[in-house]
């Protein structure tokens, strides 16, 4: 639908590579809304909360101090299937996998490294935006190409 929404997180190896503009630009050049933007260094418990379904992995921890070792980019984008759409964008979890043209494939190499972070569904989508963002956080705009 029109109003699907999904979360988004340039991590931090995003930040440290200057990567920021390149990232949203392909979000912005792919047609989708951006209706929530801030940038932060997350806490612990919020990495912990964001990645529970991950809580006895082998790469937890690391996985951890990754995401809280620096500032992130959190966004919400809107648009026409921008959660599948989103995943799609970014490529396969493993940058190897990860096709040519993809976000992960194009500019990355390490799973552990992977730049950026996007909801995997609707219902993760729905909760990960409610962790990230408060409701006054997110902003309901028009665009004249919306109808
Ligand atoms: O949703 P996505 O980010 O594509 O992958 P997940 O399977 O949800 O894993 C989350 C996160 O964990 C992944 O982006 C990098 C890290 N990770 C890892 O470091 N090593 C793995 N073998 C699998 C995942
Ligand atoms: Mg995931």
């Amino acid at each position: 639908s029109i109003t699907e929404r999904s979360f988004f997180a340039i991590k931090p190896d995003g930040l440290q590579r200057g990567l920021v503009g390149e990232v949203m630009s392909r979000f912005e050049r792919k047609g989708w809304k951006l209706v929530g933007l801030k940038m932060l260094t997350p806490g612990r418990q919020l990495v912990e909360r964001h990645y529970e379904e991950h809580a006895d992995k082998d790469f937890f921890e690391k996985l951890l101090d990754y995401m809280c070792s620096g500032p992130v980019v959190a966004m919400v984008w809107e648009g026409h299937n921008v959660i599948a759409g989103g995943r799609k964008l970014l490529g396969a979890t493993n940058p190897l996998e990860a096709g040519a043209g993809t976000i992960r494939g194009d500019l990355c190499t390490n799973a552990g490294r992977n730049l950026v972070h996007a909801s995997d569904g609707p219902e993760s989508a729905r909760r990960e935006i409610e962790l990230w963002f408060s409701r006054e956080e997110t902003v309901q705009w028009g665009r004249a190409t919306d109808p």
